[in-house]
């Protein structure tokens, strides 16, 4: 599905009804969206660009598109995200003008955890090359720097369509939210500059794109990379570690990844479990 207006970004149509009048109170805080067009121009995913100056979260937006026949690759962009969300319904503190909140439509041949996977590593390419900040991956889906979380990834998905939503603090801080900050930073704040949102999404973008075609057409072997890849970069793996499943807590150490990524935790009785979901503390 093409947009109607998705080349225009000064009279953005609106499907959410959570959209408000509020636009930025700087505007020099906007994406520059038609350099960002541009960029996208020859990529599989991020076209049709669609993007709201303020909006609720560009995960439901993603997903009320992707109901209505949006095309793979399709991408909400917002500078305001005002209600978006982690897992389980957990709240995603925005910082207007300064993150990256971004969501692809796709419709992958494949099982979404390896768009988790490539988007932990597309998060931290497009990090490093922009900041010089070195970023670690914590499972199942945050970036982290200097163990602080600086991103998150969150995957929604039905029988035809998976919606990829990635929020990304760049710039300012944390500092009006003192128990969040404590677990998280931005960008900006380790590498002690602001940063081109433009250049780390254009960045981002690109390096989920080439992943993302790997995939499609390398199959198993693209899988076997990625999984390579996303494994070296987890801090989680010879970590003591305790992981919060609903009402359940499991200890023990965090031995390895399998195949699929889930996490291989073996307990002090000796026991391996296999852990597809949850959070995870180091318990070091
Ligand atoms: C995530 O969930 O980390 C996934 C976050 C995905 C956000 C993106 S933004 C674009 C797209 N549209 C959406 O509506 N969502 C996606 P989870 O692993 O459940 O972590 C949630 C936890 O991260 C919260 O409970 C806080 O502890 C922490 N958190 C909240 N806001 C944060 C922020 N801005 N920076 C770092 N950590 C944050």
């Amino acid at each position: 599905m093409r947009s109607p207006d998705h080349d225009d970004d000064n009279a953005p149509h609106d499907p959410s009804p959570q959209r408000t009048e509020n636009l930025l109170d700087d505007q020099s805080q906007m994406l520059d969206v038609e350099a960002l067009r541009q960029a996208f121009g020859g990529l599989r995913l991020g076209s049709p660009l669609i993007y709201f100056p303020e909006l609720g979260s560009t995960n439901s937006t993603a997903i009320e598109l992707a109901r209505a026949g949006a095309a793979e690759g399709t991408l909400v962009l917002t500078d305001r995200q005002m209600a978006g969300r982690g897992r389980v319904g957990r709240h995603w503190e925005p910082l207007p003008g300064q993150q990256l909140t971004l969501s692809l439509v796709l419709r992958p041949p494949f099982a979404p955890h390896w768009l988790v996977m490539a988007s932990a590593l597309a998060v931290g390419e497009a990090a490093e090359a922009v900041s010089g900040v070195r970023s670690a991956i914590k499972w199942p889906n945050d970036v982290l720097i200097d163990s602080r979380k600086v991103a998150g990834i969150l995957i929604e998905s039905s029988a035809d369509y998976v919606v990829l939503g990635i929020g990304l603090n760049v710039n300012g801080s944390l500092a009006a939210h003192p128990t969040l900050a404590e677990r998280a930073t931005t960008l900006a704040q380790v590498a002690g500059h602001p940063l081109s949102r433009e250049m780390l999404v254009v960045h981002l973008l690109r390096t989920l794109d080439l992943l993302y075609a790997d995939l499609l057409q390398e199959g198993e072997d693209a899988q076997q990379r990625l999984r390579a890849a996303w494994r070296a970069g987890l801090v989680t793996l010879g970590q003591p570690v305790t992981i919060q499943q609903g009402d359940r807590v499991l200890r023990g150490l965090a031995e390895d990844v399998t195949a699929d990524g889930a996490l291989l935790v073996r307990d002090a009785a000796g026991v391996q479990h296999v852990v597809t979901w949850g959070d995870v503390e180091s318990a070091g």
